[in-house]
């Protein structure tokens, strides 16, 4: 009963009201619940034929269907003439039909007919309903009934039928049903609305394709409830073209919510470059591993445009979560709801129904509510994708996951992909990443790249895979990777019959993964509750055919691979191959499903680990950094340095990064002579660059996760050029970050990341370089009375190791076997020296010994020979790779330890990365410092508490003894001060950093001027920028900037070499806000005028010095000319992004044409059409995706405002094609040459070589040298202006200024 009045009730809701009931007992149900209903009219007849027939022709009268009740057996037979009619007519009718349940079908029950399909091709749609049971949710009958009559009342209408059967007893008495099968109907009952709404398209025009108009006041519905989400997320499933994935992503832009991409969607795989407006949530199904945090992700509206979705926890997810409202965006008009969820059901393009929502909803109308739920999605996904980056590294073996995501890092988008069923396209869909620069081939217009991907989930069939996926090849005219499992592949191997002898068709390369039978049912819940064998025979199919074999049979190449570095370069040399590969990957049915247990274990602990700390990063207040300050500091030392440095004393920058809440944190960068590679110069040069580029920039709480979101903010905001920061700035930065936003917690470093305060156990650090065994021994004595239980000494300090050997001797008879001895070789030892220093101290029982060889190669040597426990530090240092190689080939078990120094890899997410990677191994992090002073051991101590309760071994001794050496500190309250008994507790060392003694950050010192120069006729005005050396006699170096610059653009470089150099910095003619040209205006000046004019303004502003001229881009050509004209007071010239011009006649004449157009067009249609198309050219692709792009549009716009005159005339005045050709003239350049180009910008990079070899032509190939810079490409001093300070600082010393 409960059925039928859910059936009668939803025709009402429908506009079905007119019922024609046949008499009957199946049927009754039916009957009764049309006649208790109200709105319902019936009317009956005994000729069940006459009444199809009179159902029919209410059905043409009100273009709605009437419903036929019909009874079991020949009484629907009856209706057969009337539903031929409505078919072949388009006439709308529901015929619904009782019937027997299945029990009591072809058994000989009475009354009882095959009612299944009855009506064959003649409706619209036919369904055979379970019997009526508590076991189905009621809403599926909804569903049904919903689908059934917006089939027969669309295009083209026709009768649909629906077969009911029901269990006696018929009669409406009173049996228990459990109520949860009436779940999910709430909404529906409090309202009048069918349970799913559909919501068909209608064509206005089928001329232009386009004009979709969606009248029906259920769109308004539509609309508004988008417009009233807070919690509103966009689900992409499997979507065919890439216009549609456009339109999909162009809505969540114009909607700003968070997007989840399906595999089969394009937008899984697109470019990792993202927009910033929209957030791509790529792992969402594996957040959803943590059940805890399904609430906060369960979205109010859902959005979801393409119906099949790849994950099964996402899809159970989506049909579990009660949004308010479920709106399913496809063009086909099929059921695709296996929840029964759907609120709205709307049959339309992806295109029509996004330009639908962004014309109804327009932009002020639209607050960004849905921001912080985006925000939280978006932190969530990140930190998963990181986590799972972290595991698939650390884990040395090529495992399933890792060869998803290496061949789908493999693909570009000039090719395509496609994935196999069962565990490749999951494995895809979980653990690929998106496409990188060097994967996106196409250009950029604002949309994310994205690759064609293809798979057969229709039906999810193993079968024909290859077949589809070699027609797929043909089909989309491009080289297809197809990843599939092996059983698959045993399945179609006819299929590689298309693979040879097609001429001219794109080859394929087929990436089989080989894990002997089907391994995805090893990770099903059965497969641990079956005996083992049937399951192996029955269920996974394990087999052991050799595919190299049938590939050779069909003279297809085939390569079987192993490891990680096989299939890398296997798909690589696949690439450029002009025939098809099989690749076969090596890999294990059981050792697959642990790994995907242990993933998705770890990525479960690490969102544990994290959560606090982003549910702040979501909710705290936008922390603003206001200010980076660098104060150099230097502090005596006690005694030398164990490294072997002369000095004693030690030198560095603190560091205060001040937020806009007032709050400051302290970091210190001191690099250390002999650890690390960068100098104090090196280091005082990039702070200058990141200290401006970091102002103004906001600092997210998320950087404390220590799981690379450190790293990805400093990308975003400093662009590649953020990899190249030194790893002692980098650590001194993290610090001061971290240090910050604990202050504004009002808490320490340590629980800023999340972790609990505790003890931290110090090692005693001894140097026994000098002295006696007997001297030594008395200083270890007097540590342990101090507390120290663990000791550490340098060792490889004197002439033979058994001298070492004999102290280490000394020390052990004195302080007892209680103390643990560590000693540390620094890796001074050739394999034998360390082998006899072993051998002598094999009594003594020592913890560790650190870096005993010279060459990491000889320690698996070392390792066997001796049984010495080792631990491993400069080797990680100077390469964390190095730590895997060594693992490797090393015998597991007797690498104890790792010291891990954060001063030394870059501050501690980098640290931290590599403790859990030693910890991976079960090798003991040790955290130690570069002897820092005390405000970087209390970060440190707080890191190694931090570490240690992380990590499942008991913690050992951390190397922070080095406080000892430090006779007068940076900071007041000095470390030594709380450490008690070798102990420090990590809550106590919060004050350390509060007391910092000296902080006197240097003036900025930039002032500007102008100068003029009167020349034939003209008279330049030039405005100079100067920022000046504090130092006096230095040499002085002048910079030329680029079309539409200003000498700003120079000056995060000027400030950065200032320390050593006078910089000084021209704005060119039309450009900035002084400089111009007056008086002989009708006459043209080009290059040869202003470098005449400029050659007399270096005259005056070098004030009896030689000058160092670099340009850039214009700045560049202008500079290589004076270069060439042999001024004398140019000593040396820079030219960045910069040509000698063109070499043939012709081009000239059209690039000044070209040029002048384009002058022209800057003075007819302003600045900012200009502005905004001269950044559109491919030049400045790079250029675009760099975080500096948008201020640097805003300072063009604002700097040339109201100037457009004099600038179009620079433009046309300093064109390429009116300036001489300077390439025959290059051989005779008398002073050197630096020639900068980043390495993106391949016109300029291949300009640079051919400048090269202009020269070397001539014998003068020394006199000119070429820098790539590495993550820039045209815009270098913008785009780089970190590793393009360096280029010129050490060119200039090279050249012997300075
Ligand atoms: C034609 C067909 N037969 C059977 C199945 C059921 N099935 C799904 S996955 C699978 C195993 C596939 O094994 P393999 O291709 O080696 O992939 P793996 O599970 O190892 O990743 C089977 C038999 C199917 N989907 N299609
Ligand atoms: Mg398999």
């Amino acid at each position: 009963m409960v059925w039928a009045r859910l059936l009668v009730d939803e025709c009402c809701r429908l506009g079905v009201t007119y019922f024609c009931v046949a008499p009957g007992s199946r049927s009754s149900p039916l009957a009764e619940a049309a006649a208790a209903n109200p709105r319902v009219t019936c009317i009956s007849c005994v000729d069940e034929r006459s009444l199809g027939f009179y159902a029919l022709g209410y059905g043409r009268g009100a273009r709605r269907p009437a419903a036929v009740v019909i009874t079991s057996g020949t009484a629907m037979s009856n209706l057969l003439p009337a539903v031929v009619e409505a078919s072949q007519d388009c006439v709308p009718l529901l015929i619904l039909s009782a019937d027997r349940p299945h029990e009591l079908r072809d058994v000989g029950a009475n009354q009882s007919i095959n009612q299944v399909k009855h009506f064959g091709s003649f409706v619209r749609f036919d369904f055979d309903l379970p019997p009526a049971t508590d076991e189905v949710p009621a809403r599926m009958v909804l569903t049904t009934l919903d689908t059934a009559i917006f089939r027969a009342t669309t295009d083209p209408y026709g009768p649909v039928h629906v077969n009911c059967p029901f269990r006696e007893p018929l009669e409406a008495v009173r049996t228990e049903w459990d109520l949860e099968c009436l779940e999910g109907l709430s909404q529906w009952m409090a309202s009048a609305s069918p349970f799913t709404t559909y919501i068909p398209s209608s064509t206005s025009s089928l001329l232009d394709g386009t004009a979709t108009l969606y009248t029906s006041s259920q769109m308004k519905e539509v609309s508004s409830l988008i417009a009233s989400a807070s919690r509103g997320v966009i689900v992409a499933g499997g979507l065919n073209q890439s216009q549609t994935t456009w339109a999909v992503f162009k809505l969540a832009k114009h909607l700003r919510w968070p997007l989840v991409p399906d595999v089969l969607s394009g937008l899984r795989l697109a470019s990792k470059e993202e927009d910033m407006d929209v957030k791509i949530i790529h792992n969402l199904d594996h957040v959803l591993l943590n059940p805890s945090l399904h609430p906060s992700v369960a979205p109010d509206i859902i959005l979801q445009i393409g119906s099949r979705i790849t994950s099964k926890r996402l899809s159970q997810f989506l049909q579990e979560c009660s949004p308010r409202a479920y709106i399913l965006v496809e063009e086909h008009p099929y059921r695709h709801d296996p929840g029964h969820r759907l609120t709205h059901r709307i049959k339309s393009s992806a295109g029509e129904f996004a330009r639908f929502v962004m014309k109804e909803l327009t932009e002020p109308e639209f607050p960004e509510r849905c921001h912080s739920y985006g925000m939280w999605l978006h932190v969530l996904s990140d930190t998963v994708r990181r986590e799972i980056l972290f595991q698939l590294q650390a884990e040395a073996t090529l495992t399933e996951p890792c060869i998803a995501r290496i061949v789908s890092s493999s693909i570009t988008t000039e090719s395509a992909v496609f994935l196999g069923n069962s565990m490749p396209i999951r494995d895809v869909d979980m653990y690929a990443d998106g496409l990188t620069d060097q994967q996106s081939l196409l250009g950029d217009q604002n949309l994310p790249a994205m690759v064609s991907i293809g798979a057969n989930r229709g039906a999810s069939g193993i079968d024909g895979v290859i077949s589809t996926a070699v027609g797929f090849a043909a089909g989309s005219n491009k080289r297809v990777t197809l990843l599939i499992g092996d059983l698959s592949f045993l399945h179609d191997t006819n299929g590689l019959m298309f693979l040879t002898g097609r001429e001219a068709q794109p080859p394929v390369t087929l990436v089989v993964v080989n894990n002997r039978g089907g391994g995805i049912f090893s990770l099903l819940p059965a497969a641990g509750l079956m005996p083992a064998v049937t399951f192996r025979n029955l269920i996974s199919s394990e087999h052991d055919v050799h595919l190299d074999k049938l590939c050779h049979a069909h003279r297809i190449n085939h390569i079987l691979v192993q490891s990680k570095a096989e299939l890398v370069r296997a798909l690589q040399d696949s690439r450029t191959s002009t025939s098809s590969w099989v690749i076969e990957v090596a890999s294990n049915i059981q050792k697959n499903a642990n790994f995907h247990r242990f993933l998705q274990q770890a990525i479960h602990c690490h969102l544990d680990r994290v959560l606090p700390v982003l549910s702040r990063h979501v909710s705290a207040d936008k922390k603003i950094i206001v200010a980076v300050e660098t104060s150099p500091y230097s502090f005596p030392l006690t005694s030398r340095l164990t490294t072997g440095a002369a000095e004693f004393y030690r030198q560095g920058f603190l560091l205060r990064l001040v937020l806009n809440n007032g709050f400051s944190g302290y970091g210190e960068v001191a690099p250390l002579p002999g650890v690390h590679e960068e100098d104090l110069l090196d280091v005082e040069m990039q702070l200058s660059i990141l200290c401006g580029k970091l102002t103004g920039v906001e600092l997210p709480e998320n950087v404390a996760l220590l799981d690379g979101s450190f790293s990805q903010w400093l990308r975003t905001n400093l662009g590649p050029q953020a990899e190249t920061i030194f790893p002692s700035v980098r650590c001194g930065l993290e610090m001061a970050a971290l240090e910050a936003l604990a202050a504004s917690h009002n808490c320490s470093l340590l629980s800023v990341c999340n972790g609990r305060p505790s003890d931290v156990s110090i090692c005693g650090l001894i140097d026994m370089s000098e002295g006696t065994p007997d001297d030594v021994a008395s200083v270890a004595e007097q540590l342990v009375h101090e507390g120290f239980t663990t000791l550490k000494m340098k060792v490889a300090r004197r002439a033979l190791p058994t001298q070492d050997a004999a102290v280490v001797v000394a020390v052990r008879q004195r302080v007892g076997r209680s103390i643990h001895l560590r000693v540390d070789a620094n890796r001074r030892w050739t394999l034998s020296q360390a082998v006899q220093f072993a051998e002598a101290v094999r009594e003594c029982d020592i913890q560790y010994l650190e870096e005993p060889v010279n060459n990491h190669a000889s320690l698996p040597a070392f390792l066997k020979q001796t049984q010495v426990r080792v631990a491993l530090d400069e080797t990680i240092d100077l390469n964390p790779s190095c730590f895997e190689k060594v693992l490797e080939s090393a015998p597991l078990g007797n690498i104890v330890a790792a010291v891990i120094k954060p001063g030394r890899l870059g501050g501690f997410e980098n640290a931290y990365m590599l403790c859990r990677l030693s910890l991976n191994h079960n090798i003991r992090p040790v955290i130690s410092a570069c002897f820092e002073s005390s405000l970087s051991l209390a970060a440190y101590a707080q890191f190694a508490a931090f570490v240690d309760g992380q990590s499942p071994l008991p913690s050992v001794a951390h190397g922070l003894g080095t406080y000892a050496w430090i006779e007068r500190d940076a900071v007041g309250r000095s470390f030594s001060s709380i450490v008690n008994k070798g102990i420090v507790s990590a809550g106590a060392v919060n004050a350390v950093a509060s007391t910092l003694l000296q902080f006197n950050p240097p003036k900025p010192r930039a002032r500007s001027f102008t100068s003029t120069v009167a020349l034939g006729g003209y008279c330049f005005t030039f405005r100079v920028v100067e920022v000046a050396s504090m130092l006096q006699e230095k040499q002085t170096v002048v910079f030329l900037h680029g079309f539409l610059g200003s000498a700003e653009d120079w000056l995060p470089v000027m400030h950065s070499l200032a320390s050593s150099f006078r910089c000084l910095a021209v704005d060119l003619p039309g450009h900035g806000r002084a400089s111009s040209v007056t008086g002989n205006l009708e006459a043209e000046w080009g290059l040869d005028v202003l470098s005449a004019a400029l050659s007399e303004l270096l005259e005056q502003l070098s004030e009896g010095s030689e000058i160092v001229l670099a340009g850039y881009s214009m700045g560049a050509r202008i500079a290589l000319y004076m270069a060439l004209h042999k001024h004398q007071k140019i000593r040396a010239a820079v030219i960045v992004s910069g040509s000698p011009g063109l070499r043939d006649k012709q081009a000239r004449i059209i690039r000044a044409t070209q040029d002048d157009s384009l002058a022209l067009s800057l003075r007819l249609g302003g600045l900012d059409n200009f502005v905004v198309n001269w950044y559109k050219r491919p030049l400045w692709k790079s250029l675009r995706r760099h975080p500096d792009f948008k201020n640097l549009i805003a300072s063009r716009l604002a700097m040339h405002k109201g100037n457009e005159v004099a600038l179009a005339g620079a433009l046309s005045q300093l064109s390429v094609g009116r300036q001489p050709c300077l390439w025959e003239q290059l051989h005779t350049a008398s002073i050197p040459l630096l020639v900068v180009v980043g390495k993106a910008d391949e016109k300029f990079v291949s300009i640079a070589s051919e400048m090269v070899y202009a020269f070397k032509t001539f014998d003068k190939g020394s006199a000119l040298k070429v820098v790539r810079i590495d993550g820039s490409g045209h815009c270098v001093p913008i785009e780089s202006p970190l590793l393009l300070v360096q280029a010129l600082h050490s060119f200039m010393l090279g050249v012997g200024l300075n």
